[in-house]
């Protein structure tokens, strides 16, 4: 344990040495939740000493919230054709897209993030490359080359958005174990290829057919050939969808080998990890698929609410499916110093698993009032929407800028970190960016 807080960054220290790093926050030992209201004047000095400015809407921010200014600012590091990630992990590499890189609609193939679960193929030779389609409730089992996928079927393209299920992970506490995701394991780019659903029904999906399993070249962490790295699937119903792809090309291009050079399964709006890369077979089964990472706690939340830091038995959870609402801001860059009296552009994206986004809301206030945005229809089915607005501010000072959207059903983004599970998936928080007004 850590003693001296100012020697971590305010969020670890937060994380560590709660009591400790509020202290240093708002020079005054409190308790977080009975905090507002109670914050002396010297309490709000120091804080605004530290963040450069004073902090006009301080009587709205919510206790135990640490100001977004503060936020990790981790270095880029360099993988071949891409550009400006940062690197959570190298072995397997696992590397997330700062937000202000994710401001295009279609998100460019070097701002699109990495998360391997193993060790990426090595001789590719996209010629040669097979898909098996089998497992026991497929009719009729095949193999095909990228060529006969390409002969055979019609192509299509789809722009479809992934997301990490553990994206936003760094945020719970306690502390959930994997890659500490912030805002940025999330993508939209637009995808070649052909429907899973025409090579599926060309193989036959037998009556007893309940999910898809995909198996990828990727080779186990621990070196053993017989293990997988992960081999997931979605239910027979998600594979049948319009929009489930098996993909060859992204933007135009081949798929990056970061991110499944030659051939992967694409099935947005749910957890990324159902989208096979390295794509080599399909299994269709008569019964949910036990491929690795299917079984809890991998890619699983508790059924019903739990206490945070409990341990939940694997009869308790439920896989995760259609991804939660969320919305990210894109564009400023969070830390900006800009002049008063501008009226300052604000934009960003949002998206709702399966379903639509309805509305994206602006807050310079803390949460205290929310200003509509205008909010951009998907380029088709499971893709992100954009969505703009302008805010401007009253007086110079420190701001925080939160976006919060709400999806068709009326689920609305939370403002806090949401339920606690033992992985640390789903975290659907409100997006925070820090902006100076000079
Ligand atoms: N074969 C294989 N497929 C995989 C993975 C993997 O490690 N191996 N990772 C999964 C996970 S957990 C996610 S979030 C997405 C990430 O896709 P990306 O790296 O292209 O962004 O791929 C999924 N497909
Ligand atoms: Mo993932």
């Amino acid at each position: 344990m850590r003693r001296n807080p100012s020697r971590v960054s305010l969020t670890e220290a937060l994380r560590q040495e709660p009591r400790a790093a509020d202290r240093l926050l708002w020079g005054r030992e409190s308790d977080p939740l009975s905090r507002r209201g109670f914050i002396r004047k010297g309490g709000l000095l120091t804080l605004g000493a530290a963040l450069g400015s004073a902090i006009p809407f301080a009587r709205f921010m919510p206790a135990g919230l640490i100001p977004a200014a503060f936020a990790a600012d981790n270095a880029p590091a360099e993988i071949p054709g891409k550009e400006g990630l940062v690197i959570l992990n190298d072995r397997p590499l696992n590397a997330e897209t700062p937000a202000h890189l994710l401001d295009d609609s279609v998100t460019p193939n070097r701002y699109m993030f990495i998360r391997n679960n193993g060790l990426v193929p090595e001789d590719i030779n996209p010629e040669n490359w097979e898909l098996e389609v089998g497992g026991e409730s497929c009719l009729r089992p095949e193999r095909f080359t990228i060529a006969d996928l390409q002969a055979r079927f019609e192509t299509v393209s789809l722009q479809l958005q992934l997301e990490c299920g553990g994206n936003g992970r760094s945020e719970f506490v306690p502390a959930a174990s994997g890659n500490q995701w912030t805002t940025g394991a999330i993508g939209c780019p637009r995808f070649t290829g052909v429907r899973l659903r025409d090579v599926l029904n060309y193989c036959g999906v037998g009556a007893d057919a309940v999910y898809v399993g995909y198996y990828g070249a990727d080779t186990h962490l621990g070196g053993d050939l017989d293990l997988d790295a992960i081999s997931r699937g979605v239910p027979v119903e998600k594979a049948l969808e319009r929009e489930s792809l098996i993909a060859w090309r992204m933007n135009g291009e081949d798929l990056p080998l970061q991110n499944g050079f030659p051939l992967r399964l694409v099935c947005g709006g749910w957890p990324g990890s159902v989208s096979g890369k390295w794509l080599n077979r399909l299994v269709v089964r008569n019964r949910v698929h036990d491929g690795e990472k299917m079984a809890p706690p991998s890619y699983t939340v508790p059924r019903l609410p739990v206490a945070p830091g409990s341990r939940v038995p694997a009869s308790e959870m439920r896989i995760i499916e259609s991804m939660p609402v969320k919305s990210l801001i894109t564009y400023p860059r969070s830390g900006i110093a800009i002049g008063q009296r501008e009226r300052f552009d604000v934009r960003g994206h949002a998206w709702a698993g399966d379903d639509t986004v309805s509305a994206v809301f602006l807050s310079i206030d803390f949460g205290a009032t929310w200003l509509p945005t205008a909010l951009q229809s998907p380029a088709n089915r499971l893709a992100w929407q954009d969505w703009s607005s302008w805010v401007q501010f009253p007086q110079s000072g420190y701001y925080e800028i939160w976006a919060r959207a709400m999806d068709a059903a009326g689920r609305s983004q939370p403002m806090v970190v949401p339920g606690w599970n033992p992985r640390g998936y789903l975290n659907n928080a409100c997006h925070r960016i820090a902006v100076q007004v000079t």
